[in-house]
């Protein structure tokens, strides 16, 4: 791991950058999850790498649609197990939902080290080994889930995810939260939820106002009717706008 002083502006962001690597190295993050993260920390530049009003607002109703769901389900993939291992293991806890490994460039091998990952961290009950159920309208191998888990979840927390499998597993009824930097990708645009924020910061948020909305007993319906996806990726969009027109380019 390289030695970055902390005192480095972009000290946060290089951080993030080694755990990937580590996590590369450790054979949990795939090479294309280098990419991935470098597509998603370009959009981070745009929104000022700080959570926007709107997915605040994106990640309440996310919280309050997990704990108010009868079969969460929380996936992890090679990217989210290199950098919120701990957190989704938390979140599980908090939600009493099992967690899937369901992976886009899958080998038993990365899937099996993702497992241990998790289980070390904590997690007592991670899915994804049996694969007996097929998600309809993917390709075959990506298709494959576990029966228990994502197939007969009713949420689907799913960061990261790739377009297809979003718009498949609400295809199938399932209302589906994703985090993506990116509020122009198919992913966010198919979700029922679209938190447009990096990972890290949204899982601490998202934990967050879990653990308030279990204290104040909110009205978790209410709060996930009146929300409009579409609406709120436009309100993200002008946020950028806004942010950009201020920016001092000089
Ligand atoms: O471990 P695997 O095999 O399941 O692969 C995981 C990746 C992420 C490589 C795979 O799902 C993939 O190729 O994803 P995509 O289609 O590139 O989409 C990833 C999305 O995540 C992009 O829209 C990025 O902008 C976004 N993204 C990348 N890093 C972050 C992010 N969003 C939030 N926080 C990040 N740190």
């Amino acid at each position: 791991m390289t030695i970055i002083p902390d005192l480095h502006p972009r000290y946060k962001s290089l951080m993030t950058r080694d755990k990937l690597v580590a996590g590369v190295e450790a054979g949990i993050t795939s090479q294309q999850g280098l990419i991935a993260h470098g597509r998603g920390e370009a959009f981070d530049y745009l929104i000022g790498e700080q959570t926007l009003k709107s997915a605040r607002r994106a990640t309440e109703v996310a919280a309050a649609m997990l704990l108010a769901a009868k079969k969460p389900v929380l996936s992890v993939n090679g990217n989210v197990a290199a950098l919120v291992a701990k957190e989704m293991v938390e979140l599980s806890e908090l939600l009493n939902a099992p967690l899937e490994v369901n992976i886009f460039y899958r080998t038993e091998k990365r899937a099996k080290r993702i497992k241990a990952l998790l289980e070390k961290q904590g997690a007592n009950k991670v899915l994804g080994d049996l694969r007996n159920a097929v998600i309809p309208g993917i390709e075959h191998s990506r298709a494959k889930v576990d029966r228990d888990g994502l197939y007969s979840a009713d949420v689907v927390l799913a960061p990261l995810e790739d377009g297809d499998r979003c718009e498949a597993l609400v295809n199938m009824g399932k209302k589906v939260i994703t985090i993506d930097l990116n509020p122009l990708s198919r992913t966010s645009k198919q979700a029922s939820v679209s938190i447009v924020d990096d990972i890290e910061r949204a899982l601490q948020n998202l934990i967050l106002a879990v653990k308030e909305d279990k204290k104040a007993k909110n009205d978790l319906a209410a709060l996930s009717e009146s929300y409009d996806n579409n609406e709120n990726l436009k309100a993200v969009i002008k946020e950028i706008v806004s942010r950009l027109k201020k920016e001092d380019l000089r």
